[in-house]
């Protein structure tokens, strides 16, 4: 499956490694991960070299080809919630995942009522991987 990472970048880098943990369970489990910078250590440097209109036209391309979209939503960012907001509208199926401890995370994600939104709290890095697991299951 190409699945969509999802996760904050200019809204803040404090989520980088679980951002890389999932990475690593979806490369683990041969799926394809488009965006996946959001996992690199170096997006901040990496992204100078680039235009942001650059940026978003890669984005919105690999949303339009993606089977589904894993977005991590702990940190409030402008970028990931657009992503959220394209990928229903696409009808592609998204799995929002929060850390229990980052309350409140915006009433436009726990309060969409969406058929093709999950959205999951996770405390530990176990539960988050079970919740990726179960979603790619049902994809
Ligand atoms: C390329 C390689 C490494 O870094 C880059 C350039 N920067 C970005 N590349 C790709 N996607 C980006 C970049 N900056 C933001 N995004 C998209 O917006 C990602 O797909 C993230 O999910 C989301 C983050 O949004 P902000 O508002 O937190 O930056």
């Amino acid at each position: 499956m190409k699945i969509y990472l999802s996760g904050s970048i200019r809204g803040g880098r404090e989520f980088q490694p679980i951002y890389k943990v999932i990475y690593k369970n979806l490369i683990e489990n041969d799926h394809t991960v488009l965006a996946h910078h959001v996992a690199s250590e170096n997006v901040i440097e990496t992204e100078k070299s680039l235009s942001n209109q650059d940026i978003y036209t890669q984005d919105v391309q690999w949303l339009k080809e993606c089977d589904g979209v894993i977005a991590e939503v702990s940190l409030p960012s402008l970028g990931v919630g657009y992503e959220i907001a394209y990928a229903l509208n696409l009808e592609k199926p998204v799995l929002a995942l929060y850390n229990e401890e980052r309350n409140p995370i915006s009433a436009m994600i726990l309060g969409n009522t969406s058929q093709y939104i999950i959205i999951r709290s996770y405390k530990q890095i176990e539960d988050l991987l079970k919740h990726v697991s179960l979603y790619l299951s049902k994809l």
